[in-house]
């Protein structure tokens, strides 16, 4: 099976969670903190693997979580950071965000790589925490949890020619005839449901990947048809070869046909109607096709493009086709524009972001919620479980100019506070001091 997008839950390990200790010395009763911070979680990484050529293996999994950090122990010691976790895809794989679509990453190198889900930070232990003023801290932050989200995967082939045309026109047995491949041929339309890929070596070092693509109709852009799955795939494609059947057989109109075709890949998308093609009138060895042919070449000769006759069963007027393709492609590789991820650097982008948005208040049903600068994130990591972790929050709240904010906004005592999930009731200046 030829399965070319998947869509998954990624999740980085969390970090673990930073320690709360004292040292433990002869006849000192209570020595100073010594709790380390927690591990950082492992990364979910999608890396692009030359050995793959299908997202198959992913198919059946729904989740990948990396592993977590371990907690910080005494002695300062920091917990373990947990290992990242793999996700290997062919090179090709175009990594996106479920929820907005938006293009994470496009893995078109081999060994590219990207961090789809980053762990979280361990949280710093209460060593960390000590100060002049608060030298046994009863105070640690929790591990950050691991970024979550869904990823789509999908999966474009790479070809430098993609072979385009109604169903039946023959292209399958152009790729058959110019490749090793051996695609499935019959006299039916819709015969090819997967694309195949065939290279074809013209001697001396000259080579090309041809694609054959299943057959497009009428709203294939709209996803008539098998088209629209497949479109995509001759995105990335360099030119292509528009197969065109002009036998009386087929009884179709060979003009008709070849507008058609374009229109579908207009509709589809403007840069697909901008590729270079090369047309070839296919089954020239049928009685009758070489007029068809004419007529097709002298539409075409209004627009200045030349045809190729061609047998793609007999291999009539094949090696002119390959030569006028395999000229094309070497202009095309000088002077063309590099597509969406057709090669270029390795492009790795990291998902994650840190909130660098300004701290806002504002209020809702009489409670003030305070959004952005991160610190919902510094606010939840915090076990606000004794009087130490609240001066601690008291203070990044004043270090960020919250309270400013809040007493702008109008807060005054007894007011409830909400940062992220986190409530405070809001009372004077004075007891917001250390
Ligand atoms: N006489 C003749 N028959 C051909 C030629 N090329 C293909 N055919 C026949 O046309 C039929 C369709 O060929 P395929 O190669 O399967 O066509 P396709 O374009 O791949 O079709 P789909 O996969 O259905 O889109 C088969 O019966 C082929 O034998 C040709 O040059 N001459
Ligand atoms: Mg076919």
């Amino acid at each position: 099976m030829f399965v070319d997008s998947v869509r998954i839950m990624v999740k980085g390990g969390s970090g673990g969670n930073g320690a709360i200790s004292f040292r433990r010395e002869k006849y000192v009763p209570r020595g100073g903190p010594d709790g380390g911070d927690g591990g950082k979680g492992g990364d979910v990484i999608v890396a692009a693997d030359p050995q793959l050529s299908t997202l198959i293996d992913l198919a059946g999994k729904k989740r990948f979580v990396a592993e977590n950090g371990a907690p910080g122990e005494a002695n300062n010691r920091q917990g373990k950071s947990g290992s990242d976790l793999v996700i290997k895809v062919p090179v090709g794989t175009v990594v996106r965000d479920a929820a907005t679509g938006a293009v994470i990453a496009d893995l078109s190198t081999a060994h590219s790589v990207v961090v789809a889900a980053k762990g979280g930070e361990g949280g710093r232990g209460n060593a960390k925490f000590a100060n002049p003023v608060r030298q046994a801290p009863r105070i640690a932050e929790k591990g950050e949890p691991g970024e979550q989200l869904e990823i789509e995967l999908e999966l474009k082939l790479i070809s430098d020619v993609g072979i385009v045309g109604f169903p039946n026109a023959g292209k399958s047995t152009l790729l058959s005839r110019i490749s090793a491949a051996r695609p499935k041929i019959a006299d039916y339309p819709f015969t090819t449901l997967e694309p195949n890929l065939g290279v074809v070596s013209l001697g001396e070092g000259v080579s090309f990947v041809v694609a054959d693509i299943p057959g497009l109709v009428e709203g294939a852009h709209e996803g008539v048809g098998l088209g629209h799955r497949f479109l995509r795939h001759i995105e990335r494609t360099r030119l292509l070869i528009h197969l065109v059947d002009v036998s009386p057989l087929s009884l179709r109109d060979p003009i008709d046909d070849y507008r058609k075709i374009n229109e579908e890949l207009k509709l589809y998308s403007p840069s697909l109607s901008r590729k270079p093609q090369v047309v070839a009138a296919n089954k020239i060895d049928l009685p009758g096709a070489a007029e068809a042919c004419e007529r097709l070449r002298s539409y075409l000769s209004r627009e200045a493009v030349p045809v190729y006759p061609i047998s793609a069963v007999t291999g009539e007027g094949v090696s002119l086709l390959l030569y006028a393709v395999s000229e094309r492609l070497k202009r095309v590789m000088e002077t063309q524009e590099l597509g969406e991820g057709l090669s270029g650097p390795d492009r790795v982008e990291v998902v994650y972001r840190p909130d660098r948005s300004e701290v806002s208040v504002r209020r809702e049903d009489g409670v003030f919620i305070v959004e952005g600068g991160g610190i919902e994130r510094k606010v939840a990591l915090v076990d606000l479980d004794n009087l130490d972790a609240l001066r601690y929050v008291q203070s990044i709240l004043r270090g960020k100019g919250v309270i400013e904010k809040l007493k702008e906004a109008g807060v005054s005592d007894g007011d409830t506070v909400r940062v992220g999930d986190t409530e405070f009731v809001y009372s004077d200046e004075t007891t917001w001091q250390e």
